[in-house]
């Protein structure tokens, strides 16, 4: 896998001669092209993420206006459901173009090591399991040249035992018109310029909350809530004419502030939740907490205007009531430059707000993962912990917990209250250590090649955890007394 990512971030890749699009019905100066990108084989309740390079592009000079994307049968065609295979995310890069955020400082690949230069190609689209398109204000467009190359980041799970295939479909909208305004994507994203830009809710202050004193007899608790930022400041002035954001379960939403202008709000984007009857809360194994069935999107003929050297925040609320892992904060803005822009501050123009007219909830909406072992039969099936008996850890400070390739060596462990726990990664592939359930939001990076990762368990209770790459596989149980309840034998 780290070869592959080399080869595509490398921007030699720009040289090679790329696969085109199927051309569909023009209207007007505006061809919608369709593609495919085979996904290859997806093992049984693998969750895989790749690099294809070189994926097919329309192969013309003009302005995408308008991209989706979604995951289809390699024969039917039909939209491929997600108790086969869910697109967890999937992001398009023009190696053409450095990234408008991480150009020149290169990005942090999916095994947390950094190594491929200071090139980044430059991300102008994503999705994930909200589907998330890209849809611009008329007059707007992403300027494509056709020898331009793209390749993608994608990650998919198969939520079924027998391994399978699809295809990655996008439609891209280019308009050929000269006179549309170019726009530049800014990927912000509270953990920018890494391939798996997570973090984890740890459900620290849920505790202290309870606590509080009950002022607002009449309100709602207020839900604790934990807010994650990130400062961009622009390097050239423009106006901001569209966005849209990616987040995973437990999200409140994404905000864009001004820090500079009272730090007041300028754009948001917002999860619909789905109802109870939802595939994504019904789809077994449960591999993650389940994400959004959409993320509002915002645009404007007007834009917002944004000076050369304005500070704008991203900030990414998520509910901190219970344990959230793995999860995203990322927002990607367009923004059309203009050098008319000589003041901060400037108005906010009325929003067009795109969202799904589907049914749903407004969320957060609690959800517990369990663990998820194999039968006799290699089926997915809920257990409580991993096989094998509780043992003591041996020591405090110093316990090691090897973890090989789809497994982790001591599965059961009991300790006191304050230890440490260290898992040494010694396998060849890539795995992490992730929250299942438990009282702390835990998750590693992925790891490989002998790296630990070290964790102190303030929280008496019991976690269970598993590798979020092959969760079917790899579990873990660790309970933390409290010093009290602690037997003496
Ligand atoms: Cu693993």
């Amino acid at each position: 896998m780290v070869v592959v990512a080399v080869a595509l971030l490398a921007p030699s890749g720009a040289s090679a001669v790329s696969p085109t699009c199927s051309a569909g019905p023009t209207v007007g100066t505006q061809t919608t092209y369709t593609c495919d990108v085979p996904t290859g084989t997806i093992g049984g309740y693998e969750v895989r993420q790749w690099y294809p390079a070189n994926v097919p592009t329309p192969g013309v000079s003009g302005y995408i206006t308008h991209m989706e994307t979604d995951v289809v049968d390699d024969v039917t065609g039909q939209q491929v459901p997600i108790s086969r295979l869910m697109l967890h995310h999937i992001v398009f890069l023009n190696l053409n173009r450095q990234d408008s955020t991480c150009g020149g400082q290169g990005y942090t690949g999916f095994d947390g090591r950094k190594g491929f230069g200071t090139f980044a190609p430059q991300r102008f689209y994503a999705a994930g399991e909200e589907r998330a398109k890209m849809s611009l204000p008329p007059g707007y467009g992403y300027h494509v040249n056709a020898g331009d190359t793209w390749a993608l980041v994608a990650m998919v799970m198969n939520h079924r035992s027998s391994a399978d295939h699809a295809l990655i479909h996008y439609q891209v909208t280019v308009d050929t018109n000269a006179g549309i305004q170019a726009v530049k994507p800014y990927w912000l994203d509270v953990r920018d310029c890494r391939a798996d830009p997570i973090y984890n809710v740890p459900s620290v202050k849920a505790n202290k909350a309870k606590k509080g004193k009950k002022k607002h007899k009449k309100k709602a608790k207020p839900r604790p809530t934990i807010d994650e930022t990130r400062d961009y400041v622009f390097p050239e002035s423009g106006r901001l004419i569209a966005g849209a954001g990616h987040v995973h379960g437990g999200a409140i939403g994404l905000t864009l502030t001004e820090p500079g202008c009272g730090n007041r709000a300028v754009a948001r984007s917002d999860p619909t939740w789905g109802l109870p009857d939802h595939p994504f809360y019904n789809v077994r194994p449960v591999l993650h907490e389940p994400g959004p069935i959409n993320m509002s999107a915002f645009r404007s003929t007007t834009g917002l205007p944004i000076h050369a050297g304005e500070r704008i925040r991203l900030n990414s609320i998520y509910d901190d009531s219970q344990p959230h892992v793995r999860v995203m904060g990322i927002m990607v803005v367009y923004l059309a430059p203009d050098a008319s822009v000589t003041q901060d501050c400037g108005p906010i123009p009325s929003w067009e707000i795109l969202k799904t007219d589907q049914p749903g909830r407004s969320g957060p909406i609690p959800f517990k993962i369990p663990l998820t072992g194999l039968d006799a039969n290699g089926q997915a099936t809920t257990i409580n912990a991993p096989p094998g008996r509780l043992r003591n850890a041996p020591s405090r400070t110093s316990t090691v917990i090897p973890v090989g390739d789809r497994f982790f060596g001591d599965p059961n462990l009991r300790i006191r209250r304050g230890s440490y726990l260290t898992w040494q990664f010694s396998g060849s592939e890539l795995h992490n250590l992730t929250l299942a359930n438990g009282p702390l939001g835990i998750g590693s990076d992925n790891l490989d090649g002998g790296r630990t990762y070290t964790q102190k368990f303030t929280r008496p209770g019991t976690y269970r955890f598993f590798c979020a790459l092959h969760p079917t596989q790899m579990q873990e149980r660790i309970v933390v007394t409290g010093r009290k309840k602690h037997k003496k034998k």
